[in-house]
Formats: C-alpha cells, sequence, structure tokens
C-alpha cells in the first residue's frame, strides 16, 4: 500500500501573524508579485540565475572559483550610513547620546510615505529566518521582507531561512519585522530605522550589507540588545573562537572590535609554525547572543549562519582559512576582475586587475581596484576550522572577553581588567580608529564602546548597568582583557605581526584564566612581563617588546580625561560605578 505523502502546508498559512502582516506590506507596496523563500539550495539556484539574467550578477570563472557570483552594488551605496540609522524609542533618553533618535510616530509616517508602492514591478520576498541554531532556546525569529533578490540571497547564507523558521515563529508568536526596500538607492531618500519597542525596523535606499541584510546588525545587534536587556543576557559584537592548546584544553574566548580590524582574521587564526599543537575552531565571526548559565557561567552562541567578511587582505599568508573558505559557493560584493574573470582585491599576491569594482576599465589613478569595503558572503559550512560546537544549541561557556580598538598608540598589545565592573569600564573606554566598513572619514580616533557605538539599540549608560547586573549574576564571570594588534612605531610601522601570531596573546589569556601565567600590575591593569608571552620564533626585539606592553603614564592621563569628557555626555543616567572605577585608574597612575 502507498503510505500518504504529507501534503506541505504552503508557507504563507504557517503562522497568521506574518501572513496578516505581510498582507498589509503588499497593499502599501504594490509589488507585481509575492514570494515566499524556504531557503532550499534549488531557490538559491533559481534566484542566481535569475540575477545573472538580468545582468545584476557575474558568474565568476568556473574554474578557480566554482559556483561564485559577483554582486556591484551602486557606487554610492558601499557601506553602513552611520548618520541615516535612527533608533525610534518613545522616549529620546531610551535611544541616549550614542544614537540618532526619531519620534516612532513621525518616523513610521515618513517611512510610509518611501514605502507607498515602491514595490511597483518588482517581487516582494518573505524570508523567515532564525538566528541561531533552529533547537537552541537562545535563538531568536525575525521575518524580513524585501524587494531585492540579492539581499534575499544573503539571507540565506548569514541566516537560517525557511519552514523550520516560521514553524517557530508560529510556535512562539512572536518575531523581529523587518521591512526593507531598495527604493531608488537614492542617498537622500535613505533610513534604516529601529523601533525596539515593536520589534520592528524598517529600511529604504540601501541594498547593502548591514543596512540591508537586516537579521544582522538591525536584528542581532540593535533590536537584540535591546530584547537582552529586557530578558537578562547581551547582545554583542562580538566573535566567538575555541582554543584548543596542546594539552587538549578547549577555551571559548569571545571578542569585540569595530567593524574591519580583524574579527573575521582572529576566528579563523592559523597557529604559526613556531606554536605547534594548538587548534582553532570558530563559532562566529561577527555577533555573539551571550547568556548567563545556571551553572554562574556564560554561554554563548552565533546567532548567524555564515559570513560576510572583508575581502581586501585575504590571502593564504594572513588567512589560508579564509583564502579557501572563499574559492567556491561565495558571493562577491564589489570586488575587481581579473582577465579571466577571477575576482581581485588588493593584498592577493597573483593575478592582475583589469576591471575595478565598479565595472570600469581599472585604472590605479582612480584608486583601488576592489572596493575596500568589498565583501564575501559564504556559508559557514565553508570554514575549514568550523568549530562542531558552532550548531550546539547550549552555546558554548566563554572563559575570556576581550575588548579592542585600533590605536596606533596609547593602549598597549595587552592588558588584563581588575574586575568584571573594571572591565565594564575598560570597555566602555574603547577606542578605536575609523573604518571603511561605514560611510565617513576613515583613520579618526572615536570611542567605540564595546564595539557597540553603531549597534547599541539603546542608551549606552543603561546598556553600561546592564553589563554590571549581568555580571553579579555570574559567579564564574569570565576575565576581561583588552588588546592593540595595531600599535606602531614613532615611523608608522606596525610592532605586532598580528594575524597568527595574535595567539601567542590569546594563550597568555588562557593561561591567566587557568592561573598558571604570571602578570605585573599597572594603572591600568595587568600586563604580560616580556617573559609571560611566548615569542618563540618571532622576529621581535626586546625592545619592540618593550613598546608594546608600554604604559605611558603621561598619555594615560590625558585618555582618563578624554574618557571622563566622553562618560560625562551620559549625565545622571551614567552608573558610578563606572566614574568609581575610572577614579581608582587615576589615583593609580599619580
Ligand atoms: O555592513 S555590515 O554591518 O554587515 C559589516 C560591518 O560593518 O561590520
Ligand atoms: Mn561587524
Amino acid at each position: 500500500m502507498a503510505t500518504a505523502v504529507p501534503l506541505l502546508i504552503p508557507l504563507s498559512q504557517l503562522s497568521r501573524a506574518v501572513t496578516d502582516w505581510v498582507e498589509s506590506v503588499r497593499a502599501l507596496t504594490q509589488p507585481a508579485g509575492v514570494r515566499w523563500c524556504e531557503g532550499t539550495e534549488e531557490e538559491y539556484g533559481e534566484l542566481t540565475s535569475k540575477l545573472i539574467r538580468e545582468g545584476e550578477l557575474v558568474k565568476l570563472n568556473a574554474e578557480h572559483f566554482p559556483d561564485c557570483h559577483l554582486y556591484r552594488s551602486s557606487p554610492s551605496d558601499v557601506a553602513r550610513v552611520e548618520h541615516l540609522t535612527y533608533i525610534c524609542t518613545n522616549s529620546r533618553e531610551d535611544a541616549g547620546p550614542n544614537n540618532n533618535w526619531m519620534d516612532p510616530k513621525q518616523a513610521r509616517a515618513k517611512m510610509r510615505e518611501l514605502f507607498r508602492g515602491c514595490m511597483r514591478g518588482r517581487t516582494l520576498y518573505v524570508i523567515p529566518y532564525c538566528m541561531g541554531p533552529i533547537a537552541s532556546p537562545l535563538s531568536r525569529c525575525g521575518v524580513e521582507i524585501t524587494d531585492s533578490a540579492y539581499v534575499a540571497l544573503n539571507m540565506m547564507v548569514m541566516t537560517r531561512v525557511g519552514r523550520p523558521a516560521l514553524e517557530r515563529i508560529a510556535r512562539d508568536g512572536k518575531f523581529v519585522r523587518g521591512l526593507h526596500s531598495i527604493g531608488e538607492l537614492d542617498p537622500n531618500r535613505r533610513f534604516i530605522m529601529h523601533f525596539p519597542e515593536e520589534l520592528a525596523i524598517e529600511s529604504f535606499g540601501s541594498g547593502y550589507g548591514g543596512n540591508a541584510l537586516l537579521g544582522k546588525k538591525c536584528h542581532a545587534l540593535r533590536i537584540a540588545s535591546w530584547q537582552a536587556r529586557s530578558e537578562g543576557w547581551l547582545a554583542e559584537h562580538m566573535l566567538i573562537v575555541g582554543l584548543e592548546s596542546p594539552e587538549g584544553e578547549t577555551h571559548y574566548i569571545a571578542c569585540a572590535f569595530p567593524s574591519a580590524c580583524g574579527k573575521t582574521n582572529l576566528a579563523m587564526l592559523i597557529p604559526p609554525a613556531s606554536l605547534p599543537g594548538w587548534k582553532v575552531f570558530t563559532v562566529g565571526d561577527d555577533i555573539a547572543w551571550l547568556h548567563p548559565g545556571s551553572d554562574g557561567r556564560l554561554w554563548a552562541i552565533n546567532p548567524e549562519a555564515g559570513y560576510f567578511g572583508v575581502v581586501p587582505g585575504t590571502n593564504p599568508e594572513t588567512n589560508r582559512n579564509a583564502y579557501q573558505m572563499i574559492r567556491r559557493e561565495t558571493l562577491f560584493t564589489n570586488v575587481a576582475l581579473t582577465a579571466d574573470n577571477q575576482p581581485w582585491w588588493e593584498g592577493l599576491p597573483t593575478g592582475a586587475p583589469v576591471v575595478d569594482w565598479q565595472g570600469r576599465p581599472y585604472d590605479a589613478s582612480k584608486g583601488p581596484a576592489a572596493h575596500p569595503n568589498s565583501r564575501f558572503t559564504v556559508t559557514a559550512r565553508r570554514n575549514p576550522s568550523y568549530s562542531p560546537r558552532a550548531e550546539d544549541p547550549r552555546g558554548v561557556p566563554i572563559s575570556a572577553i576581550v575588548f579592542g580598538g585600533r590605536r596606533r598608540e596609547v593602549a598597549p598589545l595587552v592588558y588584563e581588567a581588575l574586575s568584571w565592573r573594571h572591565g565594564v569600564l575598560v570597555g566602555a573606554s574603547v577606542a578605536s580608529e575609523t573604518t571603511a566598513a561605514a560611510v565617513g572619514q576613515v583613520g579618526v580616533v572615536r570611542r567605540d564602546p564595546m564595539a557597540m557605538q553603531p549597534f547599541c539599540g539603546y542608551n549606552f549608560a543603561d546598556y553600561w548597568r546592564h553589563w554590571l547586573t549581568v555580571g553579579a549574576r555570574l559567579s564564574r564571570a569570565p576575565k576581561i582583557f583588552h588588546v592593540n594588534w595595531f600599535r606602531r612605531a614613532p615611523r608608522g610601522r606596525f610592532l605586532w605581526p598580528g594575524f597568527g601570531d595574535n595567539l601567542r596573546v590569546l594563550a597568555w589569556m588562557l593561561d591567566r584564566c587557568s592561573g598558571r601565567a604570571g602578570a605585573a600590575e599597572s594603572a591600568i591593569g595587568l600586563l604580560p612581563r616580556p617573559e609571560d608571552l611566548n615569542t618563540q620564533g618571532l622576529d621581535l626585539g626586546q625592545q619592540e617588546l618593550r613598546a608594546l606592553l608600554s604604559v605611558d603614564p603621561a598619555l594615560w592621563r590625558k585618555e582618563v580625561a578624554d574618557i571622563r569628557t566622553y562618560l560625562k555626555t551620559y549625565g545622571s543616567r551614567l552608573p558610578p560605578e563606572l566614574l568609581g572605577e575610572l577614579e581608582a585608574t587615576e589615583r593609580r597612575l599619580g
């Protein structure tokens, strides 16, 4: 007897709340058709073919880069736009001085006019997605509606798209609503609005990265940070990496660095030959959701399922894992092309560009061949160092939290905070030079607390208080460190080799966590003494090492004054504990 094949319920009937919302958006935006995304390989292939036919995607050299494609975004749409990104809370104070704010009613009205009829002649894609392993209680779901097939393709790689997500939404009854349209890609009609109180996002006029892939920065950081505060956890701009020592002990650490400061490289680090026996496992490269566990430890999941990484600089020397990973099934955005249709970017030792990222004949006088913020989109499963624990619904326990920025001076290579509370001050004081990941001037030092300046969905003062509260609940709290891989010699040369050699610093941290490594006290925290760092096989003089580990009291007194001025902008909402820690630092500086 033939077994009855169960009829699949159409996606559009799984959740009434989602269906009703899609219908209201359809009525407003007037698309030519509606497509519910299942997130299957066939669907990915179908959308890819459609974009190739329409001239939006270029198929790359199939021999060297099988199943790889190039997408060129509009030249005025190549990075996040922080000045057009808003947090729309009922009270302006809740958004804080760290965010642009708009009254939610005003913002909704403004966006309604932009969205009205904006999808005429286009397909409306409904993308149900889950951030985090589908079976994890720590995961959260959303639905993105978009009129960009390129965005749909990225979302299918970066998140878990399709039926299981929608089934979970139907069960949970709760989801983040993300409405996106590329509009006319007009920078003057571009807004990225967040309504944390309604778990909603509205993004118009950009098709790029964090502006448009709403599961990423908009949901997993801005909205999630708000949700996390009310639910007692943390949503952070952190990579998560597992490090197995030659003795077979594995620790997981979470590191917060600003965009384009090497998170992907650190998450996929290749141990140098002179440190045999170490193994590195990537859990995530950009975002961590951290939950206090019943065992008093902090547990982390990576809400994402792929990487949207910076391409320039990736080569077999700097990051062999990433280089291998992006040679198949990868969607490139804004890289250059060689004569035989291979992708090319600055930092590649081989090949030569003939077509630049805008599709023009390459001309060195017109700037770099690949855009400095050109990206690869690739599934995490292609990562040779992908952690077997990355899909664990419980997450991984975190032994250390690392903050860092890009600074040519002031911050030493590494130091350890004296306590969780001091660590919150260290995180709150992070400063970094700006990069090409956001529109604006590159290389200007700005405060970027916990690398969350562009991503915290509420008032930083409340956020720091929340950090203090979470820490108080942890009986086995991670140790907190600060690193600076980017310290320079007076003549401008980088003092530290970076990349794989960063493991030497991480190894010291792990030894600190297990009480095995020494440290020297300084006014700003605990630093390794030169003999505490394994520098075997490294071409680094004693003088350079001392420079890397130096704390200049005069520079630091100025730094503390700067930090105070910055913290004071948060007024009476600032947790007094932070000023207390700052005063203690000042006293230690003498
Ligand atoms: O554009 S993204 O936000 O996705 C990348 C980044 O800036 O970190
Ligand atoms: Mn990032």
